[in-house]
């Protein structure tokens, strides 16, 4: 009976078992994204390292390979419970509670459950258990909890410096501890095109070769791109592919010279400039190129989603883009996807329930909702995790400012661009472009900690958000590439 004088957790014998003290309560745990309801019972609920998953369906049965513990009854108060059946209109919401003789989480649908899942990964890393002591403790309590915003993303720029599957799984893994539930990938640009497409093959075959600073690059080929989407799905996150036109288009042009609409011989990229190329907008082989590609790589994607860039055309004519663009757009539907653009695809006719990305322009994002299209927020000035932090940091750039932590923390989605209203935006996405990084540990140090912050901006409503709050959290949990530093 050492561990009766543990602070930690009083152990008595009472009929039914032992009973457990926590000395710490649910709602002061610091879990990320906060929820958006923790109601606190006093108790606590005991285990070893083992917690016995009990669930009457398949498909909740698979996602105890999420549960960081073992699974048996042994030492533990008692099972994990996993059910559906919740009453929510996100699919998302869950409701997690713990009480002396369980822990259960009921869920919207699985995903609601996988959402929990993590928050109980938080409670179980938060409630440690003393030195040599085998039984950890958690707090009793309630979580009900749900999405303030449906689409919570991150876009990876996988073509100016590539990305490996295992570092894209790796990313995957981290957005997936904190609800993020969309990974948008950035797949071609002027310094190298990154997916397979059959009928193309010079595409990966030359347009893959190259990226920023004289790399090697590298592509996915069609079944990478089909393991990283299953991946992504079994953590309930949509890929959205993105292929840039009709600027950033180089990589393209230099495997395929016909498509070139700027009148310069071409030869492959690898600096970081932008804006110096198009697609040809009044050649039909353009649009045949498309077409194929849009085809391809839609049968392939499961999102309901393609995204077709569209940003800082440049050398393209203004009616040469608007023709381009809304050409794309009517592909992009033959293919049954609805179009994403950058936010200056909202000077075309894209049509209703369309995606503008706002970056930059309030007047595109204006303009957008005018046209019954709908605005995912990612405010450079904000949202941009390749923006430095400051001055002395090693990775990024400093175009739209220097983005603290407190700085991407401290706004709010659905207010930033006056004049739109919660229901014309779609979401909020952080979009991390690759100029300065390339593998997980530079994209750790930008992304970590202010994907976090772009977490809650997306979960936690604004009326329960406070930096000073959301601070003392950040400081009391690991996250990927914590640095004290920063
Ligand atoms: C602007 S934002 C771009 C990208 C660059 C990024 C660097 C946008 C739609 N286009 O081509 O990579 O700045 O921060």
């Amino acid at each position: 009976m050492k561990y009766v004088l543990s602070l930690f957790a009083v152990l008595l014998v009472s009929c039914g078992g032992p009973i457990y003290e926590s000395d710490t309560s649910l709602d002061q745990l610091p879990l990320i994204p906060r929820p958006q309801s923790v109601i606190s019972e006093l108790g606590g609920f005991g285990y070893g390292s083992n917690l016995e998953v009990i669930t009457d369906n398949q498909e909740l049965a698979d996602l105890q390979a999420f549960i960081p513990v073992e699974s048996s009854l042994e030492n533990s108060s008692g099972p994990l419970v996993l059910s559906l059946g919740l009453k929510h209109p996100s699919p998302e919401a869950y409701r997690l509670s713990i009480n002396r003789r369980e822990i259960r989480i009921q869920g919207a649908s699985p995903a609601g459950v996988f959402r929990g899942i993590q928050t109980l990964r938080q409670i179980l890393a938060a409630s440690n258990s003393a030195p040599q002591q085998p039984i950890k403790v958690l707090p009793l309590g309630v979580i009900e909890d749900w999405p303030s915003v449906s689409y919570r993303g991150t876009m990876l720029d996988v073509a100016r410096h590539f990305f490996t599957v295992d570092e894209v799984k790796r990313y995957i893994d981290q957005m997936a501890q904190y609800k993020i539930n969309t990974l948008h990938l950035h797949l071609s640009d002027d310094q190298g095109w990154r997916i397979e497409i059959k009928a193309y093959p010079r595409l990966t075959g030359i347009g893959a070769a190259t990226e920023v600073g004289g790399g090697s690059g590298g592509f996915y080929t069609q079944e990478d791109f089909l393991e990283l989407q299953a991946y992504a799905a079994q953590r309930f996150i949509q890929i959205i592919p993105e292929i840039d036109m009709p600027g950033h288009t180089n990589a393209a042009i230099v495997a395929y010279p016909e498509l070139n609409g700027n009148g310069k011989t071409v030869s492959p990229y690898t600096g970081t400039a932008v804006g110096f190329s198009t697609f040809d907008a009044r050649n039909e082989a353009v649009y045949t190129f498309v077409n194929q590609v849009v085809k391809e790589l839609s049968s392939l994607s499961t999102s309901p989603y393609f995204h077709l860039g569209g940003d800082e055309s440049h050398v393209t004519s203004k009616e040469d883009y608007l023709y381009f663009v809304e050409r794309v757009g009517q592909i992009i539907r033959t293919h049954q996807k609805t179009p994403i653009g950058w936010d200056e695809v909202a000077q075309t006719d894209l049509g209703p329930g369309s995606v503008a990305q706002f970056w930059a322009s309030e007047k595109n994002a204006l303009a957008a909702v005018d046209k019954k299209m709908k605005v995912l927020m990612s405010p450079a000035k904000k949202a941009y995790l390749d923006m430095q932090y400051d001055s002395l940091s090693p990775y990024g750039l400093h175009w739209a400012g220097y983005i603290s932590v407190q700085d991407a923390y401290n706004w709010d989605p659905l207010s930033y661009v006056p004049g739109l209203d919660a229901d014309q935006i779609l979401g909020i996405e952080a979009p991390l472009w690759s100029e300065t990084i390339s593998d997980s540990s530079g994209l750790e140090y930008l992304a970590f900690p202010r994907l976090i912050c772009v977490a809650e901006l997306g979960w936690t409503p604004q009326s329960l958000r406070s930096w000073e709050d959301f601070n003392r959290r950040l400081t009391e949990v690991s996250y990927p590439g914590n640095k004290s530093s920063k």
